[in-house]
């Protein structure tokens, strides 16, 4: 039975190179709802009916478990899909925590889309570290559309970043929170972009280790499959998707 992973759009493939490195014997289905991609704009109600849709059709693929992939659709519908459904959900959430408990400069910035900035589960996180450290907030607007376009190192994103970044510097942030599955694909800008001692960290590898960790405890891992399969589908440009995983795996284009 295979791990099922969505996100809204190819960038929780960021999540699923994580969970393959640390699970390699795990059977896997991508799905990359890029069609409807960037949720991070969409309404609560909106973005729930969608990982509805999403969850629907890797449990009838016969997932055992799901990673739901993107900060928006974890920190807006986990806890519907959990009441719904009788398997195991893994979420991703900003990583404010480690951020906030290892800060020196007390300030630390947080770049996410708007859906999961203004969600309830996000303000209740930062809002325990409001009192002594600086949380600087900023909506990554435009981010996922150039990644889903394909422009992950053009110029266009580059000029977005620095500006996004600007007031994050001169506040003297130590940590940057990447909230949003597809910003761990801006690594090589942000290194560009950021003076040197600013720490860049993502939720990828922490949520590959839940995901082990609740395979274990469901009895549900796997751990001698001889061929795993690695399947991945979208729904928008395969082109983009195929960037992203350096050519390496077959994937289909299907509505779902
Ligand atoms: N990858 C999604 C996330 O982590 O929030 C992107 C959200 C979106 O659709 N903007």
């Amino acid at each position: 039975q295979p791990i099922g992973i969505f996100d809204s759009g190819v960038g929780g493939t960021s999540i699923w190179k994580e969970i393959h490195t640390l699970l390699p014997y795990e059977n896997t289905i991508y799905l990359a709802d890029s069609i409807n991609a960037p949720y991070g704009l969409k309404g609560k109600q909106k973005i729930i009916e969608l990982s509805i849709k999403n969850t629907e059709y890797l449990i009838n693929s016969g997932c055992k478990l799901i990673v739901v992939a993107c900060n928006t659709a974890t920190t807006n519908a986990i806890s519907v899909l959990r009441a719904s459904y009788n398997i195991p959900f893994i979420g991703i959430e900003p990583a404010i925590k480690p951020a906030a408990l290892h800060t020196k400069t007390h300030s630390v910035g947080i770049l996410a889309t708007q859906g999961t900035l203004s969600s309830e589960l996000f303000s209740k996180t930062s809002g325990l570290f409001a009192s002594h450290i600086q949380v600087i907030e900023q909506v990554g607007e435009g981010i996922v559309e150039l990644i889903e376009a394909g422009k992950v190192n053009s110029d266009e994103m580059k000029q977005l970043l620095s500006a996004y970044l600007k007031p994050m510097i001169e506040a003297k942030i130590d940590y940057l929170v990447l909230g949003c599955t597809h910003y761990p694909y801006l690594m090589p800008l942000l290194l560009e972009l950021l003076p040197k001692h600013v720490k860049i960290i993502d939720s990828g590898e922490a949520v590959a280790r839940q995901t082990k960790a609740i395979l274990e405890k469901h009895e549900l891992l796997n751990t001698q499959t001889l061929k795993p399969e690695n399947k991945f589908y979208t729904n928008g440009n395969p082109e983009v998707l195929r960037a992203l995983l350096n050519n390496q795996y077959t994937l289909e284009n299907l509505k779902f």
